[in-house]
């Protein structure tokens, strides 16, 4: 018999309204969204970069894979409208990265192979609210949902989460990216529905 937890309606597209943001519906399938081909970057020559005002640190694929990691399970909403509860990935949290930098910035612009890129401030991201997920549902991220790594940054719309990114850049100030710069609100709280700019 299924379980049906308490102030979950079942019905299809539904869920509980607590997780559930405003103008969002559920699925249960993981749809792909991406604005251009998907990469494939070797892992021997996969990099993950922070740059900050002083040397960059880089780790290779194994270096990043030996940093300590982190399983959570998490809700996703893109700004499409679709929310997927208890998606479960595997990676290193922003704390543990941004552990290894010195810096004074407030905001970082994340950056991928393919050229996409998303801004975020640092206080969106720290303190156990991002991870960079190599794993999901107990497997290689697949290269479709950005693997081999993509950060996560479940609490806002889900372009935040940059897929196939290959490090970040930390500044002082903040610097719209590519789905920002085309009327994609700076912030994106998908509980305030911040999905434009004006919103
Ligand atoms: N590099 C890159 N990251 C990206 C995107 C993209 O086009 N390129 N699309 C974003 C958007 S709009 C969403 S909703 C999610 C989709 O992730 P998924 O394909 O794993 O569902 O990735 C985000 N990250
Ligand atoms: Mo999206």
């Amino acid at each position: 018999m299924p379980v049906i937890s308490r102030g979950f309606r079942g019905r299809r597209g539904e869920g509980p309204s607590d997780r559930i943001p405003p103008g969002q519906h559920r699925v249960d399938d993981f749809p792909v969204l991406s604005a251009g081909p998907t990469p494939h970057t070797p892992l021997e020559q996969w990099t993950f970069t922070i740059e900050s005002g002083a040397e960059p640190v880089t780790w290779t694929w194994d270096e990043f894979r030996a940093l300590p990691r982190e399983e959570v399970t998490v809700d996703i909403h893109c700004v499409t409208k679709w929310s997927k509860l208890d998606t479960v990935w595997e990676g290193v949290s922003l704390d543990t990265l941004l552990g290894h930098v010195e810096h004074d910035a407030s905001y970082l612009v994340a950056f991928c192979d393919g050229g996409y890129t998303t801004n975020l401030p640092l206080e969106h991201v720290t303190d156990g609210k991002a991870w960079v997920a190599y794993g999901y549902d107990g497997e290689p991220l697949e290269p479709e949902h950005g693997g081999p790594a993509r950060l996560l940054v479940p609490h806002l719309y889900f372009w935040k989460s940059a897929k196939w990114i290959r490090g970040f850049r930390l500044q002082d100030e903040d610097e719209p990216g590519f789905w920002e710069s085309n009327g994609y609100h700076l912030l994106g709280d998908p509980w305030q529905e911040q999905r434009y700019w004006g919103d």
